[in-house]
């Protein structure tokens, strides 16, 4: 009878030789160890065997269990340790990629102007986009028949209440609240009443900047935007200055960068000028001052604008303002 466990003995290591995984170990655990497996049925015919080999028998069917026992758990947690990277989850495997979000082009153009006046020490204000005629217009000096008042161009809410037409009325609130020196700049939404094409939205974008104080010249003005210029566009921009007229400036002035795409040589996008047209500035109007109770004896400032969207444009070589504002995520996905 002690053949029959030599018997199982070795159609015990020739099944376990050829287990691959957790399905055909569990089939060797039921084969041997289970309630009707090999080792039980066997220790049944326990009464069949000659009382003189019982002893004998009954040890060495123990033994066999154990060590078939010990090998099936050696063999099963060896399968638990591999399976943390070769079991059903293989962590060698590439992620499945999420959407990630990213910044508006018109958001990562303002953050990078906002970054580049915080270095020069000016501070980040805004305001309302829905204002009175006295913030948008009355504070900055433009007559009551400036063609800007006129319907067609400004979106009139009421009689008195519009929607701002720059992002000045954010500088005359500050100069209201605080005392000079001001450093600022109003970056914001800003409304016209125009029928949208390729350069014109009925709302777009624009950063105003403001400096207040006691000896703040023109020269001060003119060596700010030439920073800027360098910061945003790079060392080789060089900035130009012409005459002009606002009436919440005097002097005014319009500036233009070195064109940012042949770099002044001359191209297509810069007509052959090798300039291309940025916005307006100069030196706040003292009407200004009056109007929020600054006194323009005691104190000067410059102020500017540049469009966002414009300056976007230039960055990035887009064509078309409305591209912005459609949302469409084959042109946002390129950003
Ligand atoms: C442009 C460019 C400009 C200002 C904006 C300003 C603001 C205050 C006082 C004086 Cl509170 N000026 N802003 C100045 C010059 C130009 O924007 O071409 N606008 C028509």
């Amino acid at each position: 009878m002690l053949v029959k466990i030599e018997e199982i003995r070795k159609a015990f290591e020739k099944d376990i030789s050829s287990v691959k995984d957790r399905a055909s170990l569990e089939e060797l655990r039921v084969k041997y160890l289970g309630r009707k497996g090999q080792i039980s049925s066997a220790f049944t015919l326990m009464p069949q065997v000659p009382a003189e080999q019982r002893k004998s028998f009954g040890q060495g069917l123990n033994i066999l269990k154990n060590r078939i026992e010990q090998q099936y758990q050696a063999l099963k947690a060896s399968f638990e340790e591999t399976s943390r990277d070769t079991g059903r989850i293989d962590l060698s495997l590439p992620g499945r990629k999420g959407f990630v979000g990213r910044k508006h082009p018109l958001v990562a153009v303002a953050d990078e102007i906002k970054d580049i006046f915080r270095g020069f020490g000016f501070t980040v204000e805004d305001g309302p986009e829905i204002e009175t005629d006295f913030y948008n217009f009355e504070a900055l000096n433009i007559p009551k028949t400036h063609p800007a008042r006129d319907m067609q161009d400004t979106l009139y809410i009421t009689e008195d209440v519009v929607l701002r037409t720059h992002t000045s009325p954010v500088q005359i609130r500050v100069m209201q609240r605080q005392k000079p020196p001001i450093r600022m700049i109003a970056p914001g939404r800003v409304y016209r009443r125009d029928t949208p094409d390729a350069s014109h939205s009925p709302f777009f974008h624009q950063v105003e900047g403001l400096a207040v104080g006691k000896d703040v010249t023109f020269a001060d003005l003119k060596g700010i935007i030439q920073a800027f210029a360098h910061r945003m566009f790079g060392k080789d921009i060089n900035v130009r200055f012409r005459p002009s007229f606002f009436p919440f400036t005097e002097p005014s002035a319009e500036y233009d960068f070195s064109c940012v795409f042949c770099r002044g040589e001359g191209c297509r996008v810069c007509k052959h000028t090798g300039w291309m047209e940025i916005s307006g500035a100069g030196m706040v109007h003292p009407n200004v001052f009056r109007a929020v109770g600054i006194d323009p004896e005691e104190y000067t400032g410059y102020a500017f604008g540049m469009g966002i969207d414009r300056i976007a444009m230039l960055k990035y070589g887009i064509d078309d303002i409305r591209l912005f504002f459609e949302n469409d995520l084959r042109f946002l996905t390129q950003f």
